[in-house]
C-alpha cells in the first residue's frame, strides 16, 4: 500500500502531494513501482495535528479520488462522510484508524458497499496521544481492542476476510511499546491479515538518529522487512520502490517468488 497525503502537515512529506497535478502524478507512479493500493488521505494523524473539518478533507481527496480511476483506492479517513463520498468517487478500501469508533455507522457503510478495510488501534486521539501513553501489558491490550473491533466490524456484517487488523505504530505508543509490537507479530497475526505502518515513523529516527523522516527509507525497509517475516499481510509505505525490491530478493531468498 502506497501512501498519498493530500495534506499541508503530514509529518513525513507534508505538502509535497497537496497540489492536485503533483498528488495524481504521485499516485500512478506509487502504482507503477508496485503498490497494490493507493491510500488517499487528507486529514494528518501525526502526534500533535489538529482535527481537519470535513469539507476540508472532502475537497482535498475527492478531486484525487476521481482523478485515478484505474487505480485501487483506499481512503484514509476516520469520518464516514469522507468515506461514503470517497466510495462514490472509486475508492473500495476503508483505512480507519479510529477502528470505526469515530464513526460507528462506518461498520455498517463498509459492510454494504462491500468495502476492505483496516481497523488500527490508536490510544487516545492524535492531538494527545504521545502525551505519556501507558499499558499494563501492550501486547495483550492491543491484541484484544483489535478481536474486539474486528467482531463488531463482522457483527456489522463485513465479511471476516475483508478485515486487516493493525496494531498502530506509533499512535499512543513509546519506542518500548512499539517494540514490543513489532516482535510480536507472530502472535497478533494469528487475529487475521494484518497491515502495518512504519514506514518513516519517529521510532525510526529514535533508533537510527536520523531527524529528517525522509531520510529514514533505509530504516523503514527495514523494519517492513521485518513486518513481512513476522507475518504482515499488508505494509503502508512512503517508499513503494525500495520497499518492493527489498521484499523482491527477500522472497526469493526464502523460495516463494
Ligand atoms: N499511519 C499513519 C496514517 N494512517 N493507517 C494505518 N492503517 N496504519 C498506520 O500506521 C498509519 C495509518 C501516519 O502516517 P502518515 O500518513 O505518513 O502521516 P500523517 O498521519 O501525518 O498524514
Amino acid at each position: 500500500m502506497g501512501i498519498l497525503n493530500v495534506t499541508p502537515d503530514s509529518f513525513a512529506d507534508g505538502g509535497e502531494w497537496f497540489a492536485y497535478d503533483e498528488a495524481v502524478a504521485h499516485a500512478r507512479v506509487l502504482a507503477r513501482e508496485g503498490a497494490d493500493i493507493v491510500d488517499v488521505g487528507g486529514e494528518s494523524t501525526r502526534p500533535g495535528a489538529a482535527p481537519v473539518p470535513v469539507e476540508e478533507e472532502l475537497g482535498r481527496v475527492i478531486p484525487v479520488i476521481e482523478g485515478l480511476n484505474g487505480a485501487r483506492i483506499s481512503i484514509d479517513t476516520m469520518k464516514l462522510a469522507v468515506a461514503q463520498e470517497a466510495v462514490d468517487a472509486g475508492a473500495t478500501y476503508i483505512n480507519d484508524v479510529t477502528a470505526f469508533r469515530h464513526d460507528p455507522e462506518m461498520a455498517g457503510f463498509v459492510a454494504d458497499r462491500r468495502c476492505d478495510c483496516c481497523l488500527m488501534h490508536m490510544l487516545g486521539e492524535p492531538r494527545t496521544m504521545q502525551d505519556d501513553p501507558r499499558y499494563d501489558d501492550v501486547v495483550a491490550e492491543v491484541e484484544s481492542f483489535l478481536a474486539e473491533r474486528a467482531e463488531v466490524a463482522v457483527a456489522a456484517g463485513v465479511p471476516r476476510e475483508r478485515i486487516a487488523l493493525d496494531p498502530g505504530i506509533g499512535f499512543g505508543k513509546t519506542l518500548a511499546h512499539n517494540l514490543a509490537l513489532l516482535r510480536a507479530l507472530p502472535r497478533l497475526a494469528r487475529l487475521g491479515p494484518l497491515m502495518l505502518g512504519v514506514s518513516r515513523k519517529r521510532f525510526l529516527g529514535t533508533l537510527t538518529g536520523e531527524e529528517i523522516a525522509a531520510d529514514r527509507v533505509a530504516a523503514s525497509v527495514a523494519a517492513a522487512l521485518y513486518c513481512y517475516r513476522g507475518g504482515a499481510h499488508l505494509l503502508r509505505v512512503h517508499d513503494v520502490r525500495p520497499t518492493a525490491d527489498a521484499l523482491a530478493v527477500e522472497r526469493a531468498l526464502e523460495g516463494v517468488a
